[in-house]
């Protein structure tokens, strides 16, 4: 059982608009966790209450959608079906940088602004770790107690216990039925390790790195492909003694962002300050998203991206399918030992051998 976030409170209190749901951990863990209390329901239940905005249908939803159970599948892919059509009308915002850099209090106070000024926000996590550990550690650290007390908010933890590639769907599957349920800003935190922030890159609109005033001039542990990722790069606290330290790496980026290549073509890297602690900075950073917004529109690159990610999407479930229905093939799985007995004792070729099994495969 994860534990508890350290914003929740013990009993159940209506104050706390947001009720933040388990992930699963296990296979099939569905069924004996969040779904089995209520009971499955048919397909339409799900589809009117996400339509609705039904937040709590929202949730149980998703989680529908991150279990692995064929069953679940299938409803799964029938709630998806109707409610697709009512997705995409959202700026979709990836935000990464280091352990402790501030991610989630940034979408705290710009969260909660948002939610203030009329939005509807979603928040999802992308934690590649919780496959690991088991536990989602994103889930376990998110302190939004500001904006969990939003009515127009919706806070998801990281789904645990799977692959990268996992997560990745169910986060994507994830922010379509926030879309369909009316949230028109979608914030995914992810921590910078790994492929992770590739990941998140390849389902969002805008992608924002978080970094920390550092005194030395080297690119702060952040790989510099992770730089070439960003379309915006925020120095966050920026506040009491980092202020100097934090004008000294902003200064230092804005130098380094013109040897590299952009994220997003037409739109130069932009390099800002920010406390998410004192709130300053974060309307700032609010106009930035917005002018990359109106640009991407205009230029149609906003919209040309979005198509191809879908593609790219389409490309990776077909080729992960295939794998996995390759492992899993019982005439494959029976000679597998001997094929590479076979090939450690050079007894056939490498390719030979590949070709041979695929055909097998193919039934051919
Ligand atoms: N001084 C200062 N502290 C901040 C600021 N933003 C965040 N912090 C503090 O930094 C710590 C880490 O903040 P988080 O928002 O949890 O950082 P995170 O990037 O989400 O961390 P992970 O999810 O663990 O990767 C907390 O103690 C925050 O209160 C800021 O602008 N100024
Ligand atoms: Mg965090």
């Amino acid at each position: 059982m994860p534990k508890k976030t350290e914003w929740t409170p013990n009993t159940d209190n209506p104050a706390f608009t947001t009720k933040v749901n388990e992930g699963i951990s296990h296979r099939h863990s569905a069924k004996k966790k969040n779904i089995k209390k209520s009971g499955l329901k048919k397909a339409e239940f799900y589809i009117n209450g996400i339509k609705a905005g039904n937040r709590a249908v929202l949730a149980q939803a998703i989680t529908i959608l991150e279990s692995n159970a064929e069953k679940h599948f299938q409803l799964g892919q029938e709630i998806l079906s109707a409610i697709i059509q009512y997705s995409g009308n959202s700026i979709r915002i990836g935000i990464t940088g280091a352990p402790g850099a501030g991610k989630s209090t940034l979408i705290d106070t710009l969260g909660t602004k948002l939610s203030r000024a009329g939005h509807k926000v979603a928040v999802l996590a992308v934690d590649p770790s919780s496959s690991v550990s088991g536990g989602s550690i994103l889930g376990d650290k998110t302190r939004m107690e500001n904006l969990s007390r939003e009515e127009n908010a919706f806070i998801r933890p990281a789904p645990s216990g799977d692959t990268l590639g996992g997560v990745a769907r169910k986060t994507r599957e994830s922010l379509i039925a926030c879309e369909a349920a009316g949230y028109d800003i979608i914030l995914i935190e992810t921590i910078g390790v790994g492929q992770s922030e590739i990941t998140v890159r390849s389902m969002v609109d805008f992608f924002l790195l978080m970094l920390l005033p550092s005194e030395g001039d080297e690119l702060q542990g952040i790989k510099k492909g992770t730089v070439e990722l960003a379309d915006a790069i925020l120095v966050n606290k920026a506040d009491g003694d980092n202020i100097k330290n934090a004008e000294l790496t902003k200064h230092q980026y804005e130098q380094a962002v013109h040897y590299i290549r952009q994220a997003t073509k037409g739109w130069d890297t932009v390099v800002a300050l920010a406390s998410a602690l004192n709130d300053t900075g974060i309307e700032q950073l609010w106009d930035i998203v917005k002018k990359f917004e109106q640009n991407t529109k205009t230029s149609n690159i906003f919209y040309n991206r979005r198509k191809e990610q879908q593609l790219s999407w389409f490309r990776s479930l077909i080729e992960n399918n295939l794998l996995d229905a390759f492992y899993a093939d019982k005439r494959i799985k029976k000679e597998w030992r001997n094929w590479e007995d076979k090939i450690k004792n050079n007894e056939i070729a490498v390719s030979n051998a590949a070709n041979i099994l695929l055909q097998k495969f193919l039934g051919k």
